[in-house]
Parts: structure tokens; sequence; C-alpha cells
């Protein structure tokens, strides 16, 4: 029978689906029930350092073939979500959870950085590199320079897991751009891909969500090819020492089975858990590990990275 259990370096996960940040992930009452769903873990919503609000409403917005957000990093402040992961330590030890964030600026992203090194949180940490909803900000991983600076600052002090959460990525030669930034660190993971940003979705004549005229990322079914290229561009290109976490475009045992064919290690899914809640976990351990068993394979590292060339 086959399994989707997974590990990324060593944590070990009893399935390979997770939440992307964001969705089913803002206090302790969503992430206690993704806790409780069928995931192998669940990622915080990014952390700043104080508690945000976001953007005005309506700020997220699904459609048949995917949604559109510009929430605008509402969230409750690092020091909520690394209690609770410290609390979880003590009460789960035997699984790990990750915790995300970023900075409003550098000099905050060090801060949040140094009070996570400082304090007893073991787990792997995903540093958001790719909000494309604050006005005004740009996404930090489209800056190369500025990506590479922050990157060998934070390595000089930082020694705990992290892995970076991108932005989806357009140009081959931007593939390789970034590939050969991310090899100069001890990256821990890549997660490709977030959102595809500033999309724009019209009914009536009228933009659906109000920030940014309407301007938001876009997730869902539209985004699995561009999802589905990143992280096999990244699994081509990246050392093997940095694993990859597969997001953008999953829906369904197979979305997943493609993922893990490009090069993931875990896959973690946004718009369909929003719209499905998170007993969709069930699902879609039930149908990959059916394309596994039709297909003969026990693990995921059966099959991991062996897309086929025709
Ligand atoms: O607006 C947000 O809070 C947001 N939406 C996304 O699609 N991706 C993000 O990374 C993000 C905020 C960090």
């Amino acid at each position: 029978m086959a399994t989707t259990h997974t590990h990324i370096g060593n944590y070990e996960f009893k399935s390979c689906f997770m939440n992307a940040a964001g969705v089913y992930c803002y206090d302790r009452s969503e992430l206690e029930k993704v806790i409780n769903s069928e995931a192998g873990t669940f990622v915080t919503k990014t952390a700043t350092l104080n508690k945000r609000e976001g953007n005005p409403l309506p700020r997220y917005y699904d459609t048949e073939l995917g949604s559109i957000n510009s929430m605008g990093l509402p969230n409750l402040g690092i020091d909520y979500y690394l209690e609770y992961l410290i609390e979880l330590q003590e009460t789960m030890p035997e699984r790990s959870f990750f915790l995300s964030l970023v900075g409003m600026s550098p000099e905050e992203t060090h801060i949040l950085l140094k009070k996570v090194q400082e304090s007893s949180f073991k787990g792997p940490i995903e540093l958001n590199l790719s909000c494309p909803n604050l006005p005004g900000k740009p996404q930090i991983a489209y800056d190369f320079e500025t990506t590479e600076i922050l990157l060998s600052e934070i390595f000089e002090y930082f020694k705990k897991p992290l892995g970076a959460k991108l932005p989806p990525y357009f140009d081959i030669v931007h593939f390789d751009q970034a590939a050969k930034i991310f090899n100069k660190f001890p990256l821990f993971f890549v997660n490709c891909v977030n959102s595809i940003g500033n999309g724009l979705i019209i009914k009536d004549e009228y933009t659906v969500i109000k920030p940014k005229n309407g301007f938001g990322g876009i997730g869902g079914e539209y985004i699995k090819p561009t999802a589905l290229a990143n992280v096999h561009a990244f699994y081509q290109r990246l050392n093997s020492s940095i694993r990859i976490i597969g997001t953008g475009g999953v829906l369904n045992g197979k979305d997943a089975f493609e993922h893990i064919l490009c090069g993931a290690s875990m896959v973690q899914v946004g718009t369909a858990l929003q719209k499905e809640g998170p007993e969709i976990f069930k699902r879609l351990n039930e149908e990959l590990e059916s394309i596994m068993n039709e297909k003969g394979y026990k693990t995921i590292e059966d099959f991991r990275g062996k897309l086929k060339m025709i």
C-alpha cells in the first residue's frame, strides 16, 4: 500500500499535504482544524512584528477557476504564532509545524529572525519573499540584488532551518539568476509558488476586491502550469540539499502527483482548501495514494523529480 508520508531534512510528516500560508492559519482555532485533519503539518499566516489588520474588505474572491486576494498581510504578530508553536512542541513533540514570517522592512525581518533564533522553537521557518499585496512594496524576490543582500545578512546569524517562499518566475534567465543566488546559501527549502501577483478579475463591469483598484494575487487552477514549471525549474537548478515545496493549483491527487513528479517533497494547498475546508486533506491523500497504487509507487521518493521528457 502506498503512503504519502514525506520528510524534509530530519522532519518527518505523516502526509505530504499541508495548507499554504494565508489559508486556515490566521489563529489557533483555524490552525487546530488543520492539525486535526489528514494534513501532514501546517504553516502559520506570515507573521510580522506587530499585529496587522490588513487591507480593506472585500479582499478575497473565489471564481470557478481559482481565487484573487489582496489580504495585505493581516496577522496576529510573531509572538502569537511563536507562543502557540512552542506550546505545540510540548503537547505534540512527535510532530513539527512551520512558522511563516517576513518583516515590513529588512530591519524588521532581522528583528523577527533574531527573535526566532533566540526562542526555543525547533521547527522549520518559511521566509515569505513574495507578498504581492502590500501597496508600494515590491515582491522582494523579484529584486535579485536585494534578495542576495538580505539572505547574506540573515545567514550571518541565523542557524535554524530556513526556507523561502518564492513568487512565480516567467523567464528562463530569471530561473537561472534566482537559482544561482539561492545556491549560495544553506537554504532548507524553497516553496514554489506564491500567488501570481497583480491579476484582475471583473464581474458585471466591477472589480471584485477593493484594495489596489481590484488588483490581487491569483491562485487556484489558473496557476498550476506556472507552479509546476517553477517547481521543476528549481528542482533542476538547486543544490539537492535544498528541498522543494510545491504550491499552486492543487485541487486533486493528480495535481499533487504532478508537483511531486516535478520535484516537490511537500505539497501545499491554498485556494482549494479555502473553498473546501480541511476535510480536503483526506480526499487528497486518498486520491494520491490511489494513483500511486495504480502505478506501483510505494512512497513519494519512488517518483519525486522523475518527470519524463518526450
Ligand atoms: O495579501 C496577503 O496577505 C498575501 N497574499 C498572497 O497571495 N500571498 C502573500 O504572500 C500574502 C502576504 C504575505
